[in-house]
């Protein structure tokens, strides 16, 4: 049985595995006010914090901690939920665990599924699909503003736009579903109705929407940016550079790097993932021939490629960029980086649309390098209020917008086909549930769900 149909009660530890100053464990129930009062041995006040003490079977300490019962529905499953604030020991938090389970036995008490504390929250209505998704994102996050962001889905900002859209869909619906009893009236239905304007409108938010879900994603996963060329390039240079320490080996002989070395950095508030590679070049050595063919694996990976050249390397005569061009993943971006400016005179400079002069040692062109990083993905700069989203949104909003735009053609003077045009509205208005998890098949949540850690 999966944890989407499961009712009895679930325990776990919801603080990270390791030492702490604090760990909790809590449990969620459809009724807990016996159990909470067997392993606190007190009858606990709802929404107060009570000092008490836990004991096992043989009735010898485990613990004094805070007991906090939130009877449902006012709790964040919407369940009865027990919180216990232990001490932060390994140890010490499975006994509680432990007793726990045995306490609760009777009442077939389980240890909870990743995620099913947030499933329950969601299933009770507690919070939608994109906010339970949300509380994942803001315990992942990789930056400060990918934190801020993730709470401000949380809070509902993103469910919001999303709602908003399909309420301005419904109105249309109406509109059209109505006229479908009376085809005599078709004709006259969109101008009257100025359905037109009023799909044109949902269009342009919707489009609105895809970016700022394509903003928010950015900032949620980062950008896997990987840096290629021939050997002796300075790869290895430039990731030094960028990450601001020396973390990978440089030196003058062509194939130094022989594996991935990987530093991830932070550029306005976006997770940068850099990887410096091999240098690619035709070799006899299986060792650097294995490291190359893992330069070739991370391209396909990539959401951004560098590929770099230097005035004192033969990338051109091997014919590397056209290769490494065709090796490219959909949707990834490409930069074309010329290192070592600093050993050609300005004026001698390669002047080519699009290439970026930069150099490792003197820094120069380094800030340039870094907002084209950003540009080339389609962050925005300097936006205040971003909000966290995933693929799985914009993959929904994305199959919404071509709905929408089936339905305009079908409301074009001359083809005018009222029960399509309802049909993509329909079709348009159910990818958009899905994101908040409106209409959502119950495999899905499954999968979404069991990407939580353990107690969330
Ligand atoms: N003058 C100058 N030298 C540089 C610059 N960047 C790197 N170098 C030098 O170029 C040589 C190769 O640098 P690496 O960073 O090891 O080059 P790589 O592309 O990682 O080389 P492989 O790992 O062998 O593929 C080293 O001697 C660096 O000091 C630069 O901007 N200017
Ligand atoms: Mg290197």
């Amino acid at each position: 049985m999966g944890p989407a149909s499961r009712k009895i009660p679930i325990v776990a530890i919801a603080t990270a595995t390791g030492k702490a100053g604090v760990g909790i464990v809590r449990i969620s129930g459809e009724d807990l006010k016996g159990l909470a009062n067997a392993i606190t041995n007190k009858t606990l006040e709802a929404r107060t914090a009570t000092l008490v003490q836990l004991h096992n079977q043989e009735k010898q300490l485990i613990d004094t901690c805070l007991a906090i019962y939130f009877p449902g529905p006012h709790s964040f499953t919407g369940e009865d939920v027990l919180e216990l604030q232990c001490h932060g020991g390994p140890q010490l938090l499975d006994l509680v665990l432990q007793r726990c389970l045995q306490l609760g036995s009777a009442l077939d008490l389980e240890i909870a599924e990743p995620g099913e504390f947030s499933l329950r929250a969601f299933l009770n209505g507690k919070i939608d699909l994109a906010q339970a998704e949300a509380i994942a994102d803001l315990i992942d996050a990789q930056s400060h503003a990918a934190v801020m962001g993730a709470a401000r889905s949380l809070q509902g900002a993103f469910s919001d736009e999303i709602n908003e859209l399909v309420e301005a869909l419904t109105q249309l619906r109406i509109l059209v579903e109505s006229t479908l009893d009376f085809p005599e009236e078709e004709i006259e239905f969109l101008e009257n109705a100025h359905a037109r304007e009023q799909l044109s409108d949902i269009r342009e938010r919707l489009h609105c929407l895809v970016s700022t879900a394509t903003q928010g994603r950015i900032l949620r996963d980062g950008i896997q940016l990987v840096l290629v060329g021939a050997p002796n390039v300075g790869k290895s240079s430039l990731l030094n550079c960028l990450a601001g320490e020396e973390i990978a080996i440089v030196t003058a002989v062509a194939g130094t790097t022989r594996d991935r070395v990987k530093e991830s950095i932070t550029l306005d508030g976006v997770p940068i993932h850099i990887i410096d590679t091999a240098g690619l070049r035709p070799t006899e050595d299986a060792v650097e021939a294995i490291g190359i063919e893992r330069t070739w694996a991370s391209i396909r990976a990539a959401d951004v490629v560098a590929f770099i050249e230097a005035p004192d390397a033969q990338s051109a005569e091997l014919g590397l960029q056209a290769a490494v061009m065709a090796a490219l993943p959909t949707g990834c971006a490409s930069l074309h980086l010329c290192n070592k400016a600093d050993l050609v005179v300005e004026r001698a400079r390669r002047q080519e649309l699009g290439l970026l002069h930069v150099s490792a040692k003197t820094g120069a062109g380094i800030p340039e390098l870094k907002s084209a990083i950003l540009n080339c993905v389609g962050w925005q700069a300097g936006q205040e209020d971003v909000l966290i989203s995933r693929q799985r949104h914009i993959d929904c909003l994305l199959r919404a917008e071509a709905a929408l735009n089936k339905a305009s053609l079908f409301a074009l003077e001359g083809n005018r086909a009222l029960e399509l045009f309802a049909e993509e509205l329909r079709l348009a208005q159910e990818h958009l549930g899905q994101i908040t998890g409106r209409l959502l098949p119950d495999d899905l949540l499954g999968k979404i769900f069991s990407q939580f850690c353990i107690g969330k």
